[in-house]
């Protein structure tokens, strides 16, 4: 690095837009990001650090701080900053202060923004998931909502402008659903396990299921004038949702689903005021989140402040470049985002959660226990066990939850299987959905850099004594 020319904090300022290319300064290094800011996973407010240096937003962003960042911003390296203009990271405002206390036992995979995972053990004990451990995940600091204070507002195409407190939410038919969330993330260290991916490590226990209680979308909509037919010839039209998570820029946390979801008439789309018969807590987006089963968790969003129908998909990253799952042989230097849809139903899935990869059984009978489940409102046909790498199986007794004449299989199943266990033994588990998918074997050509929906065949290795 010492053959590296040396800048002043006033020539990296000059680099501040791409008409004269785009550096930023880290620590003692400078660094030309103009080809990466196109490809930044957090989209464009990279910008924000523009001519300047990335430490404050490091710190509001604390995903940045880990090697694989590192090295990604090594190789656009172009010098070093001069001695004198080094400084120490400055203590930047807490954006988190006053979030809200977290059951310790939730596993925690980053706290600013907080992410815990449920201990996957706990998932199977009910088949509704306890609040204060359901997986969080957030992206951004938590929002301080008043309850007395908040709004919802309705707007878009075909529909009159209307705002909403939570007491005019109250007066629509209260209606609820079951229904899992499972983050696309969920299961990503598997993935990872052969060849390294970006994001959050979760284990199985980024998914939770629970009692959402609320109005019905569609019935909100209607009072502020919607009507199915009016969109029979338009062209594909977006429901985009807005959070109260914002970050440094002002830009909140959004998503989006095509509105024939809506138009569908099978499809559940819930304005959440309760979970489980409780208030929804902070971190699962207090007083309102809306609820879209069937679809990946980062849809369903959390502290909601704006439902409008649009031309447009939701323009957030986590719409436009995270949640897309795109080829194994696409990186984070060569991704084109425009080239794969942000995923909405999920394929089938299963995990086994009585037990650890490694753990020590003793030898004879040992009850697996696990949850399957899958999107778009598929039920769980069968889940089923093998001892012997696939060569023979045993099918597992799953819960009556699943209704395989109904479309609208929301929740995922519980399972348990008594096997024998003479050896050490590796157990295989896989589910089988309404569509009759099946899971992949194993992740080699699923595998993508962002370690999204990570299926494959649950694998893990009991050692008898
Ligand atoms: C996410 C790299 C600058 C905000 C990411 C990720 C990478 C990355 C690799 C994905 C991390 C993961 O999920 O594991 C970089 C590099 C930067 C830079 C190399 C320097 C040039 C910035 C700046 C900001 C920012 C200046 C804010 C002003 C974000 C956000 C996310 C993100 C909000 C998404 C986090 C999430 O989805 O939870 N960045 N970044 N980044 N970045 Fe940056
Ligand atoms: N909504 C807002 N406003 N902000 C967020 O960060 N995270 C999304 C989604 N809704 C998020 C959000 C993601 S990626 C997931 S997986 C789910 O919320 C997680 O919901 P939970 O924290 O209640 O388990
Ligand atoms: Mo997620």
């Amino acid at each position: 690095l010492k053959h590296l020319p040396h800048f002043s904090r006033n020539q990296v300022a000059e680099h501040y837009d791409d008409s004269r290319r785009i550096w930023v300064s880290f620590r003692r290094g400078v660094y030309d990001v103009t080809e990466f800011v196109a490809v930044h996973p957090g989209g464009s407010r990279i910008l924000m650090a523009a001519g300047g240096s990335l430490e404050p937003f490091w710190e509001l962003y604390p995903v940045h701080q880990k090697s694989d960042v590192f090295q990604i911003l090594e190789k656009y390296r172009i010098g070093n900053l001069n001695e004198e203009d080094v400084v120490e990271a400055q203590e930047a405002v807490d954006h988190f202060k006053g979030e809200p206390m977290r059951h310790p036992a939730l596993i925690r995979r980053a706290d600013k923004p907080f992410n815990g995972e449920t201990p996957p053990s706990l998932l199977t004990e009910k088949f509704h998931t306890p609040n204060d451990v359901f997986y969080v995940r957030n992206h951004l600091p938590v929002p301080q909502v008043d309850a007395k204070t908040y709004r919802l507002e309705i707007d878009g195409i075909n529909l009159t402008e209307t705002t909403f407190s939570l007491q005019d939410i109250k007066k629509f038919p209260k209606v609820s659903i079951s229904a899992t969330i499972q983050c696309g993330g969920n299961r990503r260290t598997e993935m990872g396990k052969d060849k390294v991916v970006a994001g959050l490590g979760w284990t199985g226990g980024a998914i939770g299921n629970a009692k959402w209680t609320g109005a019905r979308l569609v019935d909100v909509l209607r009072s502020a004038g919607f009507k199915p037919e009016a969109y029979k010839h338009a062209k594909q039209l977006h429901v985009k949702f807005d959070g109260l998570d914002t970050d440094q820029s002002g830009e909140c946390y959004g998503a989006s689903v095509p509105l024939s979801y809506l138009l569908d008439g099978n499809f559940d789309a819930i304005l959440a005021y309760e979970m489980n018969d409780k208030p929804i807590p902070i971190d699962h987006g207090f007083p309102v989140r809306i609820v879209l089963p069937g679809i990946v968790g980062a849809r369903s969003v959390k502290w909601l402040s704006r439902v409008s129908i649009s031309e447009e998909e939701s323009q957030s990253p986590w719409q436009q470049r995270d949640y897309k799952v795109f080829s194994p042989s696409v990186s984070l230097e060569t991704v084109d985002f425009s080239a794969a849809p942000p995923i909405m139903d999920t394929p089938v899935t299963s995990y086994i959660c009585s037990h650890n990869n490694g753990d020590k059984v003793k030898k004879g009978p040992v009850k697996l226990q696990g949850y399957a489940f899958s999107g778009g409102g598929r039920g769980i046909v069968r889940v089923e066990i093998s001892l012997d790498k696939g060569k023979t199986w045993n099918v597992a007794r799953i819960s009556d939850t699943a209704n395989l004449e109904s479309t609208k299989n929301w929740s995922w199943v519980l399972w348990e299987a008594n096997v024998n266990i003479q050896a050490n033994a590796e157990i295989w588990v896989k589910a089988v959905d309404s569509g009759y998918n099946q899971q992949p074997e194993d992740f080699n050509n699923i595998w993508n850099y962002r370690g999204l929906l990570s299926t494959a065949y649950h694998k893990i290795y009991l050692e008898a004594r």
